[in-house]
C-alpha cells in the first residue's frame, strides 16, 4: 500500500504484517498470554530492551500490534497503544502526563466517566482541574496556571454535540506548552484527524465506531513514538489496562468496513436530524449537519461530516422524554453508540449521571435531553420508528392522565 492511499484503503491494509509465514489474508489471532524464549540470555535481553521480541501479552502482542499500527496510520500519528476500554485510553493518556501538584483544563461537558475520572479520581492523586467552556478562548486562557500541563476535550462533545475549534486549542496549547488530548470517538479518523491541527494525543473508545459491532469494549491512544512509549511504560505496563488480543482481532475485522459504515451513519443521521427538526413535537435538535447548529461552519473543514450521533429535546417534560424512549422499537434503549443497531438513551440519568444536577446544568446537559446513535438500518424504517414512538408515548401519557 502506498503512503498516499485513501483512508478507505488504509482501514483495510494499514498495519498489516506482510511477512506471515502462511500468507494468511486475515490477521492471525495470537491468543496467548506469554511467549517462549529460545534461552535465558534471549529472555533477559528482551526484558532489558536490548533485542526485539514479544515477552507477555500485557506488554505487547502481534495481533494487538497490528491494530496499533493501523490506528496510528489512520490518525496520521507515529504510534498507538491499544487499551482494555475507552476509559483505559483516557486514563492512560492523562496519568502518563500528570503528576501530583499538576493542573489540567478540561471541557465542561465530557463523557460522564471521563468527567468522573478527572473530577473524582485524579483529584485523589493531587491533580487539580478547571472545567471550562472550550468554545470561549478567553475562558481557556484565563484558566491556564503555571502548573497547567494538559488540555483535554471532545469534539463534538458527548452528549451536547457542541463543536470545538481544534486549531484554536492547538494554538493555545503550543503557546502555553500544554499537552493537548482530543477524544475523537464520535467522528473517528474518517471524519476528523486532530493531528492536522497539531493536537498531541488522540484517544478513542474503540468500543464505538472503530469496532462497530457492539461486541467489544476497548480503547486506543495515538501520539508521537516517544509519547506512546511513555504511555506504555509509565502506565499500561504497571497499571495493566492493555487490550485482550481477541478484542484487538475483532476490532481489526470491524475496521475494514469503517469507511463505508461511517458514510451510511452520516447520511442517515442527517436525514433523521432534518426529519426531527421539522416536527412540531420536537423542541431542539443538536446535530452539526443542520444549518441551525452553531458548529455547522466546521462541517466540511475541521470535520468532514457530522457523524451518527444526534441529541434532541422534545416539547414537554422529563416524563415525555422517558415515555418516548420507552416506546422506540428499532432504536434499542441502551447506552453506547456507533453500532449497526440504532440506540437511544437519556444522558442525565444514564451516560452523564456522574454529574450532579448543578454540574449537568453548567455543562448544558438538560434533564430532557435525549441522545440517539443512528445505526445502519434503513433510514425510512428508523424515521417510522420515531413517529410510532411519539404516537405511542402520547397515547400512554393521555391514558395515565385520565387514570389519575
Ligand atoms: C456512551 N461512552 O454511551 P469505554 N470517550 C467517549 C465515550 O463516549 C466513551 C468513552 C470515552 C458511552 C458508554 S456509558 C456507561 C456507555 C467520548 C463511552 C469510554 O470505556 O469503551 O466505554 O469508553 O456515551
Amino acid at each position: 500500500m502506498k503512503d498516499t492511499a485513501d483512508i478507505a484503503t488504509k482501514v483495510i491494509h494499514a498495519g498489516k504484517n506482510d511477512n506471515d509465514q502462511y500468507g494468511s489474508l486475515a490477521t492471525p489471532l495470537y491468543q496467548t498470554s506469554t511467549f517462549i524464549f529460545d534461552n535465558a540470555e534471549q529472555g533477559a535481553k528482551r526484558f532489558a530492551g536490548e533485542t526485539q521480541g514479544y515477552i507477555y501479552s500485557r506488554l505487547g502482542n502481534p495481533t494487538t500490534r497490528e491494530l496499533e499500527l493501523k490506528l496510528a496510520s489512520l490518525e496520521n500519528m507515529e504510534d498507538a497503544a491499544a487499551t482494555a476500554t475507552g476509559m483505559a485510553a483516557v486514563s492512560a493518556a492523562l496519568l502518563a502526563n500528570l503528576s501530583a501538584g499538576d493542573h489540567l483544563i478540561a471541557c465542561k461537558a465530557l463523557y460522564g466517566c471521563s468527567y468522573a475520572f478527572i473530577k473524582h479520581q485524579l483529584s485523589r492523586f493531587g491533580v487539580s482541574a478547571s472545567f471550562v467552556d472550550m468554545s470561549n478562548k478567553d475562558e481557556i486562557e484565563a484558566a491556564v496556571r503555571p502548573n497547567t500541563k494538559v488540555i483535554f476535550l471532545e469534539t463534538p462533545i458527548n452528549p451536547t454535540m457542541e463543536v470545538i475549534d481544534l486549531q484554536m486549542i492547538a494554538d493555545i496549547s503550543r503557546q502555553h506548552q500544554l499537552i493537548s488530548i482530543v477524544d475523537n470517538t464520535f467522528l473517528t479518523p474518517i471524519l476528523q484527524q486532530p493531528q492536522k491541527y497539531g493536537i498531541d494525543i488522540v484517544v478513542h473508545s474503540a468500543t464505538k465506531y472503530l469496532n462497530g459491532h457492539g461486541d467489544v469494549v476497548a480503547g486506543i491512544v495515538c501520539g508521537s513514538a516517544s509519547m506512546i512509549e511513555h504511555i506504555k511504560s509509565a502506565v499500561l505496563k504497571d497499571f495493566g489496562g492493555t487490550i485482550s488480543p481477541h478484542d484487538a482481532w475483532l476490532i481489526i475485522r470491524g475496521l475494514k468496513t469503517l469507511a463505508i459504515r461511517i458514510e451510511r451513519h452520516c447520511a442517515s443521521a442527517q436525514r433523521v436530524a432534518e426529519f426531527l427538526q421539522q416536527q412540531p413535537w420536537v423542541k431542539t435538535v443538536y446535530y452539526p449537519g443542520l444549518a441551525s447548529h452553531p458548529g455547522h461552519g466546521y462541517v466540511g473543514s475541521q470535520m468532514k461530516a457530522s457523524g451518527g450521533v444526534i441529541a434532541f429535546e422534545l416539547e414537554g417534560d422529563i416524563k415525555t422524554a422517558e415515555q418516548f424512549i420507552n416506546h422506540t422499537q428499532l432504536f434499542s434503549l441502551a447506552v453506547s453508540l456507533g453500532d449497526a443497531e440504532s440506540l437511544i438513551q437519556h444522558p442525565a440519568s444514564m451516560t452523564h449521571s456522574a454529574y450532579d444536577q448543578h454540574e449537568r446544568q453548567a455543562a448544558g446537559i438538560s434533564d430532557t435531553l435525549i441522545r440517539m446513535s443512528v445505526g445502519l438500518e434503513c433510514v425510512d424504517d428508523l424515521i417510522e420508528d420515531l413517529i410510532d414512538a411519539y404516537q405511542q408515548s402520547t397515547i400512554t401519557s393521555i391514558r395515565s392522565v385520565s387514570n389519575q
